[in-house]
């Protein structure tokens, strides 16, 4: 299979996924699979601060102080510092703990909340990465399914502002598995 981004209408937007780096993204946001902490860490999250400058973490810092933690499926926002982007959606997926802990629920709600962020910032376009599949553990073949199908739900129920969303696989596995369920879902559409 080719690297080729494969995409979806739904409602008036665009969902398409495409294999890259997402600091590299000029969407008006980026969602950063951060953790509680706000702090920082390896995976995206290391590369989002890293691109972006410190001015990132200067305001994730403002906000824990506010708020003392970003709770597991919800999201806040920054600006982007040197990043493309304009601003970064922070969001916590949650950790893989076998399946039987609310794991589904959490995930569909970090891309929900964070849609519903950027639709609320009057943003429109938006990249996420795989959240949770990374460090927390959580199997690609169910995330993907938890993934798209939260977005396709929240472009077709709102009338948002968001009309273009890019999920960015940094590798190829990740991106194949994402490539063949958007082409099942847009085979079942026709
Ligand atoms: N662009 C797009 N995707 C990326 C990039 C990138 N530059 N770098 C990695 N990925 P992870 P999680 C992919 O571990 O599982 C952090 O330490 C990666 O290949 O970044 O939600 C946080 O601070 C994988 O497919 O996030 C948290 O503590 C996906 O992004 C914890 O990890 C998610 O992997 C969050 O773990």
């Amino acid at each position: 299979m080719g690297d080729n981004a494969v995409g979806i209408a739904v409602n008036r937007a665009k969902l398409s996924i495409t294999r890259g780096d997402i600091t590299r993204q000029a969407t008006d946001a980026i969602v950063n699979a951060a953790n509680s902490g706000l702090m920082g860490g390896g995976g995206v999250d290391g590369a989002i601060h890293r691109a972006g400058g410190p001015t990132i973490l200067e305001e994730c810092k403002q906000i824990i102080a506010r708020q003392r933690r970003l709770p597991i499926g919800q999201a806040v926002m920054t600006a982007g510092g040197n990043l493309s982007a304009k601003y970064v959606i922070h969001t916590v997926g949650p950790v893989w703990g076998g399946g039987g802990k609310g794991e589904a629920t959490l995930l569909a709600s970090a891309y929900r909340e964070s849609l519903k962020l950027a639709a609320a910032n009057k943003l429109a376009s938006v990249s996420f990465p795989s959240i949770s599949t990374g460090v927390y553990g959580y199997p690609v073949d169910q995330a993907v399914r938890v993934a798209l199908e939260a977005i396709i739900l929240f472009l077709q129920k709102s009338t948002t502002t968001v009309k273009e969303v890019v999920v960015v696989l940094f590798d190829s596995r990740t991106f194949d598995v994402y490539s063949e369920a958007l082409k099942e879902i847009e085979s079942k559409e026709k």
